[in-house]
């Protein structure tokens, strides 16, 4: 049996000491779970663990981090996993990384990637940290071997009274938050939580040598401070273990994931598939694009889209001077900014740095990306269109952060359109990209319908770009949901 301490989802007073006792008192793995946490933050909490803990850590979230701190375990919760191809998951396990996961459902045991070397399961107790949250099984529950498509460590509830009954259901471990860090004084160390599992059941190998029996007072006196004031670094609430429809997280977009900012001593090959899945988290995967007809204005057309609740939206104006799209530009940015929306401009470098846009996008006769580069900088993110393979390797080349593949099929929104690609098209590119094991997040576009969404993904497509489909939808909220929903079921 192995045993999982989670991390308390806050930042809680002398977290990094109660951590280094932890290990020290035998603890072989921590997750650290805060959901919502900076970046800035966990970095300063694992900074003040004991580096020979490091190789003990599993980061829940900013990932990015591992490279800096020499971190080789990363969990993907459920919806982080639903965002990330099985592909890189693979990826990753080849590079040398322990992967884990998060499930609810024990039959999902068989669609889990590969690349998956255990998973969380649970909650398999009524939950301790979080009130009401309930269990999933019930008393009589055996693992059957067969089931075990990978080690699965059970969560939710476990203290040291039922162990015992998690051994019994034929898990391979366990995972404890609330008995560690929501107990008041029963529990003075991590080898009275292990209770009578010897140090070889509780993991403990011999590459780690620790005395069962140090620290032991250390945790009672910090526990008695749990309770006392969170720091001014707590915060958020505990979701990543579920998944929420109405999130936008399910649109993986995490723009904290900086790696662009120069490679750490630390960072080896192993660790560049690491900054490849955040370039890909980087790109959200619906994209608004913003038209103008006889009935709708760029503006309204946006206000339309991000009440929808899209969440990357292209400021892309047609036939209107640089000084008429800047104004639009200008009231474009306040528009996304409240509603947590990323703002893209079309064709306009230095509109895009002085409205200090998310991103810019340009397409084949427009100007080079990395002349458009030295104009935004380096954080700005840059799409390029692209209609063949050749465009793509192109784009690829020039240091595209995405590339906008299409027409999908005929669209009145763009004028002189390239050849239609439709299903076929962008199967025979994508299958062509794998081969010559090119990786870039592909946005589809051009006269898109909801419905074409799970075939479009199952080509291997990071996402879409709509304009049409959203400003005629009677019903666009429904249809940003539903969009939402087809991510959620077709992407792991
Ligand atoms: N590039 C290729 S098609 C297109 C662009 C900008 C327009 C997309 O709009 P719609 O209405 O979704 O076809
Ligand atoms: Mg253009």
């Amino acid at each position: 049996m192995e045993l999982i301490a989670i991390s308390h989802p806050d930042f809680i007073p002398n977290e990094a000491e109660r951590i280094n006792a932890l290990f020290r008192d035998g603890l072989q793995r921590l997750h650290i779970r805060k959901p919502h946490c900076n970046v800035a933050d966990l970095s300063q909490l694992i900074g003040e663990i004991d580096p020979a803990f490091h190789t003990n850590i599993a980061l829940h979230s900013h990932h990015e981090l591992a490279a800096e701190f020499g971190i080789k375990r990363l969990h993907f919760p459920e919806k982080l996993r639903q965002g990330t191809p099985d592909f890189m998951l693979e990826k990753l396990s080849n590079a040398g990384f322990t992967l884990s996961t998060s499930i609810h459902d024990i039959d999902a045991l068989t669609q889990l990637s590969k690349g998956f070397d255990y998973t969380l399961f649970g909650p398999v107790f009524d939950s301790i940290s979080k009130e009401g949250y309930q269990r999933v099984i019930n008393d009589d529950f055996y693992l059957k071997e067969e089931q075990k498509t990978i080690k699965v460590i059970a969560i939710g509830g476990i203290d040291h009274s039922n162990l015992n009954k998690i051994k019994q259901m034929n898990f391979d471990g366990a995972a404890m938050l609330g008995a560690i860090w929501h107990s008041d004084s029963f529990f003075k160390s991590f080898s009275k939580i292990a209770g009578g599992l010897s140090p070889r059941q509780n993991g403990l190998d011999s590459d780690l040598n620790v005395d069962l029996k140090s620290d032991q007072n250390f945790i009672s006196d910090s526990s008695s401070k749990i309770a006392g004031g969170l720091s001014p670094r707590q915060n958020g609430s505990d979701s990543d273990l579920d998944i929420d429809l109405k999130s936008d997280q399910n649109l993986i977009s995490d723009s904290s994931s900086k790696i662009a900012g120069g490679l750490s001593p630390r960072q080896n090959r192993s660790y560049s598939d690491l900054n490849l899945i955040s370039d890909f988290k980087k790109i959200t995967k619906l994209h608004f694009i913003s038209n103008q007809t006889l009935e709708i204005s760029h503006l309204d057309s946006i206000n339309l889209a991000l009440e929808a609740g899209c969440k990357w939206i292209q400021l892309r104006v047609k036939d209107q001077d640089e000084s008429e799209v800047l104004q639009i530009a200008k009231s474009a940015k306040p528009l996304c900014e409240n509603y947590g929306a990323k703002l893209i401009i079309n064709d306009f470098p230095n509109i895009a740095k002085a409205v200090s846009a998310h991103g810019l996008h340009l397409g084949l006769n427009d100007m080079p990306i990395p002349e458009a580069r030295n104009i935004v900088g380096d954080n700005m993110i840059i799409g390029g269109t692209a209609n063949t393979f050749e465009d793509i390797l192109l784009r690829i080349e020039e240091g595209a952060n995405y590339i906008g593949l299409g027409p999908f099929r005929f669209t009145k929104t763009k004028q002189n359109l390239s050849p239609t690609l439709g299903l076929e098209g962008y199967r025979d590119l994508m299958q062509r990209l794998a081969q010559e094991k090119k990786e870039i997040p592909i946005i589809a576009i051009g006269g898109i319908l909801p419905d074409d969404i799970p075939t479009l993904l199952s080509t291997g497509i990071h996402g879409v770009a709509m304009s049409s489909a959203l400003i005629q939808s009677k019903e666009p909220r429904e249809t940003v949901q539903n969009l939402k929903k087809y991510y959620v079921e077709n992407c792991r």
